[in-house]
């Protein structure tokens, strides 16, 4: 922006140049104000020329409730590819908590966002996180958690996120054909489900894995839950070690959970009963958070995951809030990605394929 000369700048020290006595000192003074004001009302017109040239860009803000997990991680690499290629500006922040969330929106306004795409740390913060960005004029798109309330989903806000039910169920399936293909007794065998009740997305995903297990032929006093109190890898290990110890005489567990780290803390956990690959298999679902695991050089009771695209969705979130904020357009309020088996045997050609791993 153009600035208006201090006192000391050139035309004080040319009037000052000027010998007073061929000038009036009071029409020195006129003609300085006059060029004040001149420069001053340049600066004026100066300033919607600049912007006509280069229009600001638009912000978008992309807050995720664990940026630690790789899961968000990529997420985040799929909403910067969709930034490069129609050229918006993105903001992206953890939010752990509600305070984060309200903090997070009001920052997002003052800096000239107009909307932001968010992975919410409580699904029934939803009301009052509509309420915040309402009063300061941002639009909203959900990603991977749906916002709740009065136990219901607020499908009025646009989302993106996984086919829970369908990706559960596969994960449920594909458990109960590899306890076939090992030929382990029933009697022996039992489901170790981690589960994360108080989020929809957990619930649907675990809910139909223990439901395609079932309808596989397991019975249902072989399936034991073992609620997560965190959903990360310590807070699965501990549920699953609870669970371990009031059943000792399982001689082989299948393992699920709503997602990738769910699945690791239980092998953890049966690793340190003595468990291998060969007592115990567990299918995780993401993809994103299991690859250091795929790549041990040892099988470990990990066998695979149900793959969605993280940088997939992170894109299309972020891309349907942009055209939405740029052009008008509403964006589709449910869209949904499906998952993909990923096991040792073709983890490193599918995750190259989707562009979560080089
Ligand atoms: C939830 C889980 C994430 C991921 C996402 C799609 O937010 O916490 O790990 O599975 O759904």
């Amino acid at each position: 922006m153009f600035k208006v000369p201090p006192d000391s700048s050139r035309p004080t020290l040319r009037a000052q140049a000027l010998p007073a006595m061929t000038i009036p000192s009071c029409i020195v003074r006129l003609l300085l104000a006059v060029s004040v004001l001149c420069l001053a009302s340049c600066s004026k017109n100066a300033a919607p020329a600049e912007a006509a040239s280069a229009p600001a860009k638009i912000k978008l803000g992309f807050l995720v409730k664990q940026p630690e997990e790789p899961w968000f991680q990529f997420e985040w690499k799929g909403a910067d590819k969709a930034a490069a290629q129609y050229g918006f500006e993105l903001i992206k922040q953890g939010v752990q908590d509600g305070e984060k969330v309200m903090a997070m929106i009001d920052n997002l306004a003052v800096s000239g966002a107009q909307g932001f795409v968010i992975c919410t740390p409580d699904v029934r913060l939803g009301p009052a996180i509509m309420a915040r960005a309402k009063q300061r004029n941002l639009k909203v798109v959900l990603v991977d958690d749906q916002f709740v309330s009065d136990g219901k989903f607020m499908t009025e806000v646009p989302y993106v996120g996984m086919s829970a039910s369908r990706i559960g169920t596969k994960q449920g399936l594909t458990l109960a054909a590899e306890m076939k293909k090992r030929g382990w007794p029933i009697e022996e065998t039992a489901v170790c489900a981690i589960t994360f009740e108080e989020l929809d997305t957990a619930r649907e995903r675990t809910d139909s894995s223990i439901g395609a297990l079932k309808t596989a032929g397991i019975p249902a006093d072989r399936i034991f839950k073992a609620p997560q109190k965190t959903t990360d890898i310590p807070g699965s290990f501990d549920a699953a070690n609870v669970l371990l110890t009031q059943h000792s005489e399982v001689k082989r567990w299948l393992i699920l959970g709503m997602n990738d780290n769910a699945v690791l803390g239980a092998v953890r956990a049966v690793e340190q009963r003595g468990f291998t690959a060969d007592t115990a298999v567990g299918i995780g679902i993401n993809g994103t958070d299991c690859i250091d695991e795929l790549r041990k050089a040892k099988p470990t009771p990990f066998f695979g995951s149900m793959l969605v695209s993280a940088p997939g969705e992170g894109f299309t979130s972020a891309e349907i809030l942009y055209k939405w904020i740029k052009d008008g357009t509403p964006p589709p309020l449910d869209t949904r990605s499906e998952g993909t088996l990923i096991t040792r045997e073709n983890f490193e050609a599918v995750l190259k394929k989707e562009g979560i791993s080089e």
